[in-house]
């Protein structure tokens, strides 16, 4: 007997329970989840393997697995394979405290990729063969074809390259999803690659289901269990005030013409600011705006409500609860304003350049030149990875970094001398906003951005010891198109110069 969400015919005889499923993977296999943030990740199949592997670890027998994804997932499939040690390996993205712990701790290799790369990079095969696929997926159509949950990610690609596959049906997702989805994948290699024809934010260029060889699915999995995204945080306090000082920019870029009325295709990285900043967006003068991004979050929901957003095209429906249910109970009010994509196009660095997209993105510390690290405290404790800030930032129409001035309850400044780490070099900053200010670095040289940014960004606290740093630079260092001081930020290459072994 099929069910109403199961159409194909042939799949009845492959439903079967999530540990019968689990039974198919094996011990060093690369698998690919989808999952895209909390949304539309495995959640059945990933804890009855979790159940397995720790049986096979109570028997002495070893058994880890190289895990592919979108890119974050739920803690049913990161927390509980990290748990029980069931990790090898992690591409491309990990948020998870308990798998971050594991990676710094040395105990996961994870590949920490451009988002937009990881679906061309697996079909160059630069990373092996993919023994399984595990898909959540809302319904299978009588032809087999798949309508997608809330997220796609890789999904399709990981369906393409899978040497097996096993579908989760989950009938929490909403049916009426159909429809939702845009996926257009083209797994040819250059020199045959052919350009991308979307030339709309709302544009479709493909199908709304995902295709797969019937003959490659070796298991159904029924489940109802529902995504889990963490709720935002109020808008208020330093995330107000960034969320101000970005509104009163744009505004100031329409007015001496640099940007149009509505904008540019508005990309809004993870997190709390990022969430503010939408949410003041809902409030500011600026309509009919489009967003081209990766996640949408609460505060592009309010922002099509306010009427104000025609349409998001993102991979990842990344709502909180109460977002979602609205989502899910109202769904019709939302067709034809939200499209989701796969991620090698959602990120897709030419249809950024092309369509011109304000790129906003979060930081862990930013250097007085205006280098920015968004990955690693300290230079070296991974935090999540690059994700799509590195695609969006390279190839935005303007790319901007926000943070608060400072970070551990107020004990360290999030502007230093030399970033600990560099994932997007000063170039790829061109504006740089704190609670303190906001400061336009284009068109500035190295010390003229140095200047701007410890008066506007950098809080008082600490402005005082960056200028002093920034001085004896100029006065001190090697160089003095970006004066530095190694011996004192970061330098290996400092003891040459210090025994006159350095090359004029
Ligand atoms: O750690 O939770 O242990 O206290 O870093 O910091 O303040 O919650 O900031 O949520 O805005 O995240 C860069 C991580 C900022 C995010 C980053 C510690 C801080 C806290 C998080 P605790 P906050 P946010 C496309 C865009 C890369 C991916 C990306 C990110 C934790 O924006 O992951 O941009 N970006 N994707 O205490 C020591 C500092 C610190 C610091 C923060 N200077 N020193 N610790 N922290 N600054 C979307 C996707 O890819 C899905």
């Amino acid at each position: 007997m099929t069910t109403p969400r199961i159409g194909h015919p042939g799949f009845a005889s492959r439903i079967m329970s999530a540990a019968q499923a689990a039974a198919f993977i094996r011990h060093d296999q690369a698998v690919g989840f989808s999952g895209f943030t909390g949304a539309g990740y495995p959640k059945a199949v990933s804890q009855a393997l979790v159940t397995r592997i720790e049986a096979a670890h109570a028997r002495g027998e070893p058994f880890a697995i190289k895990v592919w994804s979108g890119a974050s997932t739920g803690p049913e499939l990161d927390g509980a394979l990290a748990r029980a040690k069931a990790m090898s390996f992690r591409w491309p993205y990990n948020s998870d405290p308990v798998a971050r712990d594991q990676i710094n701790a040395g105990l996961i290799d994870y590949c920490d990729t451009h988002l937009s790369e990881v679906a061309p990079m697996a079909a160059e095969g630069f990373f092996g063969p993919l023994d399984v696929a595990v898909v959540e997926v809302t319904a299978i159509k009588p032809d087999g074809a798949l309508v997608p949950s809330t997220s796609v990610g890789n999904n399709q690609t990981w369906l393409h390259l899978a040497k097996q596959v096993i579908l989760e049906v989950n009938s929490w997702q909403n049916p009426a999803l159909e429809g939702f989805h845009d996926i257009w994948c083209d797994d040819a290699l250059p020199p045959s690659r052919v350009p991308i024809p979307l030339v709309r934010t709302d544009q479709r260029i493909g199908s709304p289901l995902l295709t797969l060889d019937p003959a490659k699915v070796i298991a159904v999995v029924e489940t109802n269990a529902p995504d889990r995204n963490t709720p935002f945080k109020p808008a208020e306090g330093d995330c107000l005030t960034i969320a101000g000082h970005i509104l009163e920019f744009l505004g100031h870029e329409v007015k001496r013409g640099r940007l149009p009325p509505s904008l540019l295709p508005l990309q809004s990285g993870v997190g709390n600011i990022a969430n503010a900043v939408l949410t003041g967006l809902a409030k500011g003068p600026f309509s009919d705006m489009t967003a081209f991004t990766e996640v949408i979050q609460d505060g592009m929901i309010d922002l099509i409500d306010a009427g104000k957003l025609d349409v998001a095209s993102a991979t990842a429906l990344s709502l909180s609860p109460a977002y979602g249910e609205r989502l899910h109970r109202e769904i019709e009010r939302y067709r034809g304003k939200i499209v989701l994509r796969n991620e090698d196009i959602s990120n897709h660095p030419e249809l950024i350049r092309r369509l011109g997209c304000i790129a906003m993105n979060g930081l862990i510390e930013a250097d007085i030149y205006g280098n920015v690290n968004s990955t690693h405290v300290m230079g070296s404790r991974v935090q999540n990875g690059i994700g799509g800030s590195g695609d969006f930032a390279r190839n935005g129409y303007i790319s901007i970094f926000m943070s608060p001035s400072r970070a551990k309850g107020g004990a360290i400044s999030t502007v230093v001398p030399q970033a600990s780490h560099v994932d997007h070099i000063d170039q790829d900053v061109q504006v740089l906003v704190t609670e303190q200010g906001l400061a336009d670095l284009r068109g500035l040289a190295p010390k003229q951005r140095a200047a701007k940014i410890i008066a506007t960004c950098a809080h008082p606290q600490f402005r005082p010891a960056l200028q002093d740093y920034f001085d004896r630079a100029c006065r001190d260092a090697y160089g003095k198109h970006s004066p530095s001081l190694p011996g004192e930020a970061l330098s290996w290459h400092q003891r040459f110069i210090d025994t006159g072994n350095m090359l004029p």
